[in-house]
């Protein structure tokens, strides 16, 4: 057994980073700490299944002394803050929590570090995104956005996480924490939440194949993303508190795809040419502002890290389709779950 050397807090080791940073860090020899909320989380007896390593505290980024008690039971070498409300349409219907949660949240993590006297000693780990760009100032084809990028949030979410990206900066220049922050564009795999466009395709297109439904049912068809796979995108997470220094790193494929683009993809997987005949429209899940374009430009990462990825676009499809349809069946006969990979 691999002596374990370092330590390391996570907080949403329920959501999809975290189900991928956990064995990640395990398997470098880091004891894991995981922060799960709520007194009955049904989660949980499933991430101990899968995670047995993994040693839970019940704490919840909206009360700031439990983070504290987080923080100071489990003394990390390492403090990766993976919660949020991440859904950007949900975000609208839930404000204020998203608030609450997505950016005073990321300053309750910080003052815990503050106030357990561990500045010198915690390298933290900021989750930024690409919805802090908003696409909106999207004027330059086939770059990308990088670090130096205007920021124009359009949604609560986006707001709230340019909160947490400012406030993890001003804690580095004002106190000296070692606080870096990804500004991560979206990322999938077979641990994604069934509520996000990728997972949702990839869902109902196992299902049809399977004859265990119809049709899916989606709002806008033409924005574009530059999806890679949740996989990849951890390893550079671990790579930025490895860095000298703390900083901020764009993570992205360098690709946009449209939400069309993916279904063509998803539905070819299964050998259906054109999938119009399966995909109905809702003005449900329209948002009242839309991000029409992110790309993103990875060069600082890719040469300051040494950052690279793995799985392509086609290769995210396939992975994600192919375990979709592997799980569907096994449960459609009654047999367990299949594990994501
Ligand atoms: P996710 O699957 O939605 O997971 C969110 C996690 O946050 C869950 O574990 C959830 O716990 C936890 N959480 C929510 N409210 C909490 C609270 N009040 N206290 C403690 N935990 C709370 O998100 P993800 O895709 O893994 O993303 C990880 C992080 O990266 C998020 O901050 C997200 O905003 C950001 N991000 C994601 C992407 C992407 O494409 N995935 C891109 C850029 C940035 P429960 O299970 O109990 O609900
Ligand atoms: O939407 C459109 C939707 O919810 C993608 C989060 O991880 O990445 C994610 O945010 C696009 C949008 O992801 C449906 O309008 C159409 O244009 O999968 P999504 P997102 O909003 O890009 C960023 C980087 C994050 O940081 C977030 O945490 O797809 N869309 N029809 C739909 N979206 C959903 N969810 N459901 C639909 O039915």
């Amino acid at each position: 057994m691999t002596a374990r050397t370092r330590t390391a807090l996570i907080t949403g080791i329920t959501g999809q980073d975290g189900g991928h940073l956990a064995p990640l860090l395990h398997d470098k020899g880091y004891e894991v700490f995981g922060i799960i909320r709520g007194q009955s989380n049904l989660k949980k007896e499933r991430l101990l299944e899968e995670f047995p390593y993994v040693q839970l505290i019940e704490a919840d980024l909206l009360d700031p002394s439990s983070i504290i008690r987080a923080v100071d039971q489990s003394d990390p070498d390492e403090f990766y803050n993976l919660a949020a409300i991440s859904h950007v349409g949900y975000s609208f219907k839930n404000p204020t929590l998203t608030l609450d949660t997505t950016a005073r949240g990321v300053l309750n993590c910080l003052e815990a570090i503050r106030m357990t006297g561990k500045v010198d000693r915690i390298r933290f780990y900021q989750a930024s995104t690409s919805e802090m760009y908003g696409g909106l100032d999207y004027n330059r084809p086939g770059l990308g956005y990088d670090e130096s990028s205007l920021f124009h949030p359009r949604s609560p979410y986006g707001v709230s996480k340019l909160f947490g990206h400012w406030i993890a900066k001003n804690y580095r220049e004002s106190y000296g924490i070692f606080a870096s922050c990804g500004i991560l564009f979206n990322h999938e795999g077979e641990r994604r939440g069934v509520e996000f466009v990728t997972r949702k395709i990839t869902h109902a297109v196992a299902r049809i194949h399977l004859g265990l439904q119809d049709k899916v049912e989606l709002g806008n068809l033409w924005p574009k993303r530059d999806w890679g796979y949740a996989g990849d995108y951890v390893r550079g997470m671990w790579q930025m508190l490895q860095h000298d220094e703390p900083d901020d790193f764009v993570l992205a494929t360098g690709e946009a795809h449209s939400i069309e683009d993916f279904l063509s993809q998803a539905f070819r997987e299964i050998g259906v040419e054109d999938w119009t005949p399966y995909v109905t429209r809702s003005q449900e899940h329209i948002r009242p502002a839309e991000v029409d374009i992110l790309l993103g430009n990875p060069s600082k990462a890719e040469t300051i890290l040494g950052w690279t990825r793995e799985v392509d676009f086609a290769g995210l499809v396939h992975r994600m389709v192919q375990h979709d349809i592997a799980d569907q069946r096994s449960r459609a006969a009654g047999a367990p779950a299949v594990a994501p990979g």
